[in-house]
């Protein structure tokens, strides 16, 4: 048997993070659990976690442009970037690709190869409706009306549902301008 042997400071961080990660994975998934108990409709469910992602979403872009030091987009384009490489990273410690603009650059995908928050999930068949991430679509749609773009955000492949990968669809709705804070005398 090997010896037991003190871990390094980077491999006692390293565990630390897993075991992080596997406990909000876990506890996404108790929740979503509890909410198909509660309401048992799988869109009441949707909406739902939709609601909720908003809900965190409006407050966690503060957290994001404090933390991230990301300065104002030039355009959507640059705000697409941002989300996957920077948003996605400091949030899930995962990047997306973005893909499939339309000629208006109006509307984008992100695609995840990799998405913790479905790490030991299956879905049984009642759950064939079931936006399992629905959280994700609302906490971007909530951080972006936050910085004047309405947006609406939707699922278009989900590998619990049998897809190769997980692509979310973001679609600009409006840009609100911005009132500028101080009165011109
Ligand atoms: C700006 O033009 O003001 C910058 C806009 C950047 C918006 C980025 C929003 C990031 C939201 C992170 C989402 C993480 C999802 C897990």
């Amino acid at each position: 048997m090997a010896p037991l042997a003190p871990k390094t400071g980077d491999a006692v961080f390293a565990s630390v993070d897993r075991v992080n990660a596997e406990l909000f994975t876990l506890t996404y998934g108790a929740m979503v659990r509890q909410l198909l108990t509660d309401l048992e409709e799988v869109d009441e469910v949707n909406k739902q976690l939709d609601q909720m992602g908003y809900n965190i979403g409006v407050r966690l872009i503060d957290e994001f442009l404090a933390k991230s030091n990301v300065s104002r987009c030039v355009d959507f384009k640059e705000t697409a970037d941002v989300i996957a490489k920077v948003g996605f990273k400091m949030f899930l410690g995962i990047t997306a690709s973005v893909t499939s603009w339309d000629a208006e650059g109006t509307s984008f995908s992100l695609v995840l190869e990799d998405n913790p928050l479905v790490d030991f999930v299956e879905l049984p068949d009642t759950c064939q409706g079931l936006h399992y991430c629905n959280i994700l679509s609302g906490v971007l749609r909530g951080a972006l009306e936050m910085v004047s773009m309405k947006t609406e955000v939707t699922w278009v492949r989900d590998m619990l549902h049998g897809d190769d990968a997980y692509e979310l669809r973001v679609k600009l709705l409006k840009q609100v301008p911005e009132e500028y804070p101080y009165k011109d005398d």
